[in-house]
């Protein structure tokens, strides 16, 4: 694959070059805590850490920066006030288009104090868990960066999802408060959130209390439990101090979708995480001072998390918060977006652009877009058509595009084509970020090193900054999942490449998770939510590829004998189901009735076999079984 020269508008001019690039990884795999202690120079700190990092992958054991005090949101917000109180820090437009709100750094911070103080007058404490459920409304941003300046540890909850995910989430992480809001607005749609908060809480005690942010029509209350924040803002102060907290208290939980069993509660916590998210910014961003930067992915992933807002704020950046959709209430959004902010950095999905791709380049010509410097994508492979079409028809052949590889579980960037640095490769991730050291391994485990071509299961041999530290209340798991297979090794679940230019090319998971439309669900999820549509006895989800979606949800079912309506009422049953109670981006696209599911001697379902009949590589199970509904495969 040939590589896409550096485009002239970035040439000499970026943070960092080729040669500075490999001097640096050099550094910072040769002497990770040098390298480390000085980039650590840059944050805030109360108190200096004694020790920069400890970590032994055979206990899954992950330290860094252990004996020092910071506070995360003082990072964000406080150290920016005297240089630059007055520069917007948050530019956010509504689902409308006719809504724009900024907030300079001074504003944030005082709605961000006055809601921590809300927060502690509710009886919350440093340690104690908040689930945050809302929309992508400002209050969002400023209720996570409340909790991160009160030690109070966040989970926020995807708004998309459904009233079952929180009472699980809720439940597992034992949380004291909610904070949601009335309403949400997305394409011109109105969901009634709070309703679905009610729900989700039901047969829960322990939450005390529910603070809901007006956004939208009046809701009913629960005396006693709920509070309207507008209400709790007239009550308090404009200032409260940010919590000294340690370099390893935790500071949020995120949960994320593996392929058994419930989501895991992945923990990061405060220096090695604000760190890390903010020196990637700078550096895959390619970071400048009067940059307008728009990540257009929801809080409620960890996109989300890092690159709206920590690793921007962090770095005292103007970040675009956006509330709608990339086609409401046309297909130009973005780009008119672009246009009216002057929009240097953007950052979204393959499956975003993939749809925008579909629509056609007139929607994207009308715009003038020549503030873009930069255009990153992430969650999931770019296949070469997409990638060009972003380069050339979005980025005119001026933007560097930037394929960025990580997880919810590495918190940051971790493999990325540096601009200015590293050529990129369309579809490659290319090279490592400072401080990560990436190997592929076969299956038993042995590096595949050398320069050849070689494709292995990607794992991670050293610790970086912003590793997640354990599963929330199962450190059991973390250790099971992600180093026990190779064992002295961070195992990432996925599958890659490395070309003998050293690149590396993202296959995909090579275990059972799905990334449907950059979002990542676990078949055991949806699985649990189809067998609770009381329809079907037992069932296997599998993905099948899809044209903008990456991936869409397949459902092989084994229905319940003597049930009085026809399969279309049952599959339009099941769907319903799974919109209603996990999330309408699980529903699944196609379900087949089978008599059988194909099973290997220790019952595990070959899901090998039911993605290729999905795919329609294959027309029945073989001699295993037979389909009870052969028509529809
Ligand atoms: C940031 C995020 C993680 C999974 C990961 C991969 C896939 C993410 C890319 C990618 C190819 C990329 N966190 N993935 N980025 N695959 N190229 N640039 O997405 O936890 O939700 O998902 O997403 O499979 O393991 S996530």
């Amino acid at each position: 694959m040939k590589k896409i020269p550096i485009p002239m508008s970035l040439q000499k001019k970026t943070l960092c070059d080729s040669s500075q690039y490999e001097a640096l990884y050099k550094q910072s795999v040769d002497d990770p805590e040098g390298f480390w202690n000085e980039q650590a120079e840059q944050l805030a700190w109360f108190k200096k850490w004694d020790r920069t990092f400890h970590f032994d992958f055979h206990k899954a054991e992950v330290k860094w920066f252990t004996g020092g005090k910071i506070n995360v949101c003082y990072n964000c917000l406080d150290r920016h006030i005297e240089s630059k109180g007055d520069k917007t820090a948050i530019i956010w437009e509504d689902d409308s288009g006719k809504l724009t709100k900024k907030y300079s750094y001074k504003e944030v911070l005082i709605e961000v104090s006055k809601i921590a103080n809300i927060l502690k007058r509710n009886g919350l404490k440093k340690g104690d868990r908040v689930a945050i459920y809302m929309g992508m409304i400002p209050e969002l941003a400023f209720a996570t960066l409340a909790c991160a300046r009160i030690g109070v540890v966040h989970s926020i909850i995807f708004g998309g999802f459904s009233y079952e995910a929180i009472n699980t989430r809720v439940k597992d992480s034992d949380c004291k408060m909610v904070i949601t809001a009335s309403h949400s607005k997305r394409a011109g749609k109105t969901i009634n959130l709070k309703a679905i908060v009610d729900k989700g809480l039901e047969g829960i005690d322990f939450i005390e209390k529910v603070l809901v942010v007006k956004h939208g029509e009046n809701v009913p209350m629960q005396k006693g439990r709920d509070v309207w924040l507008h209400e709790e803002l007239e009550l308090v102060g404009v200032e409260c101090e940010a919590e000294l907290l340690d370099s390893e208290d935790p500071l949020f939980i995120l949960y994320t979708s593996g392929s058994t069993g419930k989501p895991k509660g992945v923990v990061h916590t405060q220096a090695g995480y604000i760190l890390y998210t903010s020196l990637t910014h700078k550096y895959v961003f390619d970071l400048r001072e009067d940059d307008i930067y728009f990540c257009a992915a929801d809080l409620g992933w960890i996109t989300g998390h890092s690159y709206i807002i920590y690793g921007p704020l962090a770095n005292g950046t103007t970040t675009v918060m956006f509330e709608s959709t990339p086609t409401y209430p046309h297909a130009g959004r973005y780009w008119e977006m672009v246009e009216k902010y002057k929009i240097t950095s953007l950052y979204t999905a393959p499956t975003a652009i993939r749809a925008l791709l579909k629509e056609g380049d007139e929607h994207v010509k009308k715009f003038d877009r020549s503030s873009l410097r930069i255009l990153g994508t992430v969650g999931e492979p770019i296949n070469y058509d997409a990638w060009m079409w972003y380069y050339q028809v979005v980025g005119n052949e001026n933007c560097a595009i930037v394929d960025t590889w990580w997880q919810t579980e590495t918190g940051g960037v971790m493999i990325a084509p540096l601009p200015g640095a590293i050529e990129a490769k369309p579809g490659s991730a290319a090279k490592p970020f400072f401080g990560i050291q990436p190997c592929l391994v076969d299956a038993e485990g042995r590096e595949l090193a050398g320069d050849s071509e070689v494709t292995g299961n990607l794992c991670i041999k050293h610790s970086w900054p912003s590793q997640m530290r354990t599963v929330y209340g199962d450190h059991e798991r973390f250790k099971e999942t992600y180093f026990t297979k190779f064992p002295g090794m961070f195992y990432t679940g996925d599958g890659a490449k490395r070309d003998a230019d050293g690149y590396y090319w993202i296959i995909g998971r090579n275990d059972d998770v799905l990334n449907v439309a950059g979002h990542r669900l676990g078949t055991s999820e949806v699985e649990s939510s189809v067998i609770k549509s009381a329809k079907v006895v037992e069932c296997a989800v599998v993905g099948k590829a899809h044209e903008v979606k990456g991936e869409s949800i397949f459902v092989f079912a084994i229905l319940r004998p003597n049930l009085s309506e026809s399969h279309e009422e049952i599959k339009q049953h099941i769907r319903r189901h799974v919109k209603d109670t996990l999330s309408p981006i699980a529903m699944p696209d196609g379900i087949l009735f089978v008599s059988d599911l194909p099973k290997t001697r220790s019952g595990k379902i070959m899901r090998r076999i039911l993605r290729k009949i999905a795919g329609g590589e294959q027309k029945d199970f073989g001699d295993i079984t037979t389909l009870a509904d052969p028509a529809v495969a």
